[in-house]
């Protein structure tokens, strides 16, 4: 009796994992036929499924994770697991099995129940831990920005060009249009095929760093730096968010990154960065004979090194541009 019923049961397992692959593989086909509905690059599609288009290598890996492993092996054992129950509910009821079986114990099924989870889950961590690992294992970066979440916008600040920290606010919903909480005042501008490192941090509350075509995400703790990396491959506008529940305006602090070309990004920077008015007083005080001269351009000369360590960005640069 309990092995006519352990075979019926293996016939439903049977039935069940054939349609379970059947529709995993239905949806993971409407998963990749999603950009179909001309989905934009950095940007969430309306009525799309599945995750936005990639913009990074990483990303890629991640997605592949996600698409062609993950999302199979939780469908099937889903609906293997509906598939059970819906037998015992209709099978094993009290009216249509008014008495119980007695048997508690059969070896065989207790051995596949072991042994399938866990090959399942050694599956599962030959495609994960080595998609973590080049996640940690960051390469040598070839720009490294400061990226710190408040309530509620981001500031970013590149130390190494002497970009003094700036603030970016939510672009409002007259100029954003469609892009409305995705769009900002200032984004942060990478350059393209270069490895960027971003710092976060955290300045009052939790927040988080969360940009989904590069694939990457770290929560922004105050008093804590965290980092990240992304080598974005195609010039672009890729939008993200805060993702850690951080206050009442969470919703309204957008992240906004600009891949341009190596040649714009240094005239960015060359735009954006602090001009050291330090630089030009050394020159000076050879020329020791017209201070007057210099006056007008150098009130900082003799405070200058203090000056421009405690940053005061914006007044030096005005001059220097003018
Ligand atoms: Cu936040």
């Amino acid at each position: 009796m309990a092995i006519r019923r352990f075979r019926a049961q293996d016939r439903a397992q049977h039935r069940a994992s054939i349609l379970g692959a059947w529709i995993s593989a239905v949806s993971v086909a409407a998963m990749t036929a999603a950009p179909a509905l001309a989905e934009t690059l950095g940007q969430p599609t309306d009525k799309a499924i599945g995750l936005q288009p990639s913009g990074d290598d990483l990303r890629d890996t991640a997605a592949f994770f996600h698409n062609v492993i993950l999302f199979p092996v939780i469908t099937v054992i889903s609906l293997f697991v509906l598939v059970l129950l819906a037998i015992v509910v209709v099978r094993f009821n009290k009216k249509s099995n008014p008495v119980a079986a007695r048997f508690s114990h059969n070896t065989p099924l207790e051995i596949v129940w072991t042994v399938v989870p866990v090959l399942i889950l050694t599956v599962i961590a030959a495609f994960s831990f080595p998609l973590l690992y080049k996640y940690h294992d960051e390469p040598k970066p070839d720009l490294t920005v400061k990226a710190t979440g408040n309530q509620w916008f981001w500031s970013y600040e590149y130390p190494d060009q002497k970009v003094a920290e700036y603030t970016s606010n939510i672009l409002p919903e007259a100029k954003a249009g469609s892009l409305y909480k995705l769009a900002t005042t200032a984004p942060l501008v990478v350059p393209v095929g270069k490895v960027t490192k971003v710092l976060v941090t955290g300045a009052d509350v939790l927040h988080a760093f969360f940009i989904p075509a590069f694939g990457v995400q770290v929560t922004a703790i105050p008093g804590k730096v965290n980092s990240v990396w992304f080598k974005p491959r195609t010039v672009g506008t890729y939008y993200g968010t805060c993702n850690e529940l951080c206050g009442v305006d969470h919703a309204f602090m957008p992240i906004e990154v600009k891949v341009v070309s190596q040649a714009d990004f240094d005239s960015w920077i060359a735009a954006h960065a602090t001009k050291p008015a330090a630089v030009a007083a050394p020159a000076a005080p050879s020329a020791a004979p017209p201070p007057a001269a210099a006056t007008t351009a150098a009130p900082a000369t003799p405070t200058a090194t203090p000056a421009s360590t405690t940053g005061p960005a914006a007044p030096p640069a005005a001059p220097a541009k003018a």
